[in-house]
């Protein structure tokens, strides 16, 4: 109930168009209803031969009804979606805030398939909501009314007989429907996003698949779900069928009813013969507003299920608070961790132990260590991606948590492992770093990055894409790509994660080069497996399992032959 309850409030800044939209779907019943009514009675009036000048009024009548229904119809289907989409369009740029603040950290625990699931398909399913569930028992409550008010001049027993009929299809019916088809909503939206996690990581994982010989089995995985997921579909048209033809039912018996009766009263006397075929087929008509009833509670049911997903992740709380408001500055900017300890989840093994070391303004600090030594998850609490427990991290003498973490990341300039390239051009992928970025200043970070005499050898040069992921691009170019950003981007702290990984020792030695030299007057973080370049650092960190087991210059971590000597052995 909560969910929905959400979803009204978003629809409440349309309440104007929403009211339109029901004012034009009631007039487009009644036009339907004023049509029947009037072609009824003029058929009637016109078999008694009377002079055609009586008849003009119902003429004209059944005219203006043909073209309202129409116009009516077309303005109604117009409001409503447009109210439609405009709810959607807010779903979408409020799902949007709520994702942002959750990564990376909180949106882990989701699966692709299941986001995207969400996003699309659940944040679709809301376009039902005004349409087949709110919009349909106001429509039929107005029609009954007014039309039963209608009936109710001629005999208050034909009004009876209407309530009777709307009594059964509006409410019976689609009880017995509910009852039928209990589950199904909740089962479509949950085997949607079944169906699109399973597709999405089959299409991700597809040269794994292929490379291990599981593709057909994936296959049949997929296949299976899809056939669950007609079933469900089967069954809701299969009810959706029973439905119109229930309520088909209804309407034809209330057709003969209210003939019934009328012929009665036209034989005592109590109603005139001409009015008793318009009486019985405006009845009929009337019903039009009572066939998309039936199905209002499975729709209901799926905008609950689907809300319910959707709130799961506006709701979800960020590992990271953004409260502060302060902004690191360019100048006199130190990095401090004082006993700083960290793990990602509870029941888990700490990542960082009591670290605790300085960064001094424009200085040059490396870590290497062991994989899984927790080298990453240093610059993820820097970054704040993720809350340290314990200890204190500080950004130019203040606590990390004071500033705004859209500041703090855009003082950093950072190459991560995983680097991600956009499906767009190698232009538009360094603008990223620096939208307002010249020609001239992404060439030159290309030429840093060793990648510009690439760039100028593909066809379309800096307007060539690179691809879904930068498929079209190896490895080390995707890299150098990466690279490129972070000079284009010239923030003041500058953090390198295993940056040079899949380069070959040339172009690394080239591409390191540069990089010196734009560390110059930064402060730099580097975390390398490579070993190579470690004698211009200031300090030197040994991390294993979380903790600083070495720490010193170059020389001295050589002098102290301790682990960082036996790694440059092995290396060599
Ligand atoms: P690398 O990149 O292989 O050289 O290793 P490091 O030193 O960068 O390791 P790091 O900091 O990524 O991981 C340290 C530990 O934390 C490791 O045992 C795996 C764990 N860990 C890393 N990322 C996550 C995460 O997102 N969630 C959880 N639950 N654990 C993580
Ligand atoms: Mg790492």
């Amino acid at each position: 109930m909560k969910n929905i309850v959400w979803l009204v409030h978003l629809m409440l800044p349309y309440w104007r168009r929403i009211i339109l939209a029901l004012i034009l779907s009631v007039l487009t019943i009644s036009s339907h209803i004023g049509l029947m009514v009037a072609s009824a009675y003029l058929l009637a009036r016109a078999a008694l031969h009377p002079p055609i000048l009586d008849l003009m009024i119902t003429i004209v009548g059944v005219r203006f009804f043909g073209l309202s229904r129409a116009v009516f119809r077309y303005l109604e289907r117009y409001v409503a979606h447009d109210v439609t989409f405009r709810v959607l369009s807010q779903i979408r740029v409020k799902l949007y805030q709520a994702i942002e603040p959750l990564a990376p950290a909180r949106l882990k625990n989701f699966r692709s398939g299941d986001m995207l699931s969400r996003i699309v398909a659940d944040v679709e399913t809301q376009q039902n909501l005004f349409l087949r569930v709110f919009a349909p028992p106001f429509v039929a409550l107005l029609i009954l009314f007014g039309y039963g008010l209608f009936l109710a001049c001629y005999d208050v027993r034909f009004s009876l007989i209407l309530a009777a009929c709307f009594l059964v299809a509006g409410l019976g019916i689609p009880w017995g429907i509910k009852a039928l088809g209990q589950g199904i909503g909740h089962r479509i939206v949950n085997l949607k996003a079944e169906l699109a996690t399973q597709v999405a990581d089959s299409l991700l994982g597809i040269t794994e698949l292929v490379a291990y010989g599981q593709a057909q089995e994936h296959l049949d995985k997929i296949r299976q779900t899809n056939i669950n997921l007609m079933d469900q579909q089967r069954r809701i048209a299969r009810l959706s069928a029973l439905s119109a033809s229930l309520v088909g039912m209804v309407s034809n018996l209330g057709l003969w009813l209210v003939l019934i009766l009328g012929i009665y009263l036209v034989e005592k006397g109590n109603l005139n013969g001409v009015n008793l075929g318009m009486l019985a087929l405006g009845t009929f008509s009337s019903f039009e507003a009572l066939f998309p009833l039936a199905l209002v509670p499975h729709h209901l049911e799926q905008n609950q299920a689907a809300a319910e997903r959707l709130l799961e992740l506006i709701k979800a709380k960020p590992v990271t608070k953004d409260s502060g408001h302060l902004s690191p500055q360019s100048e006199g900017l130190d990095i401090v961790f004082q006993d700083v300890s960290f793990r990602y989840e509870q029941h888990e093994p700490w990542a960082l132990k009591h670290l605790s070391f300085r960064i001094p303004q424009q200085g040059k600090v490396a870590i290497i260590g062991s994989s899984g030594a927790g080298k990453t998850s240093i610059i993820n609490l820097l970054l704040r991606f993720w809350e340290y427990d314990a200890g204190r991290v500080e950004l130019g003498g203040h606590s990390l948590r004071e500033y705004s973490q859209e500041d703090i990341r855009g003082s950093i300039g950072v190459v991560t492992q995983r680097t991600h390239l956009f499906n767009a051009t190698i232009k538009e992928n360094l603008q990223i770093a620096k939208p307002e970025a010249t020609e001239e200043e992404i060439i030159r970070a290309a030429q840093q990055a060793r990648l510009h005499d690439f760039i100028l050898s593909l066809p379309q040069g800096y307007d060539s894409l690179v691809g879904e992921g930068g498929f079209a691009l190896s490895g080390g170019q995707r890299q150098r790509l990466a690279i490129a950003r972070v000079l284009l981007k010239n923030a003041p702290i500058l953090v390198l994660d295993e940056a040079m990984a899949g380069l070959d020792s040339l172009t690394e030695r080239e591409v390191m080069n540069e990089v010196y030299q734009l560390m110059e007057g930064h402060l730099t973080l580097v975390i390398t497996h490579r070993l190579i370049g470690l004698e211009k650092m200031d300090e030197i960190l040994v991390l294993d399992r979380g903790r600083i087991v070495e720490r010193g210059t170059h020389e001295g971590l050589l002098e102290q032959r301790g682990l960082y000597q036996r790694m440059r052995e092995y290396l060599s």
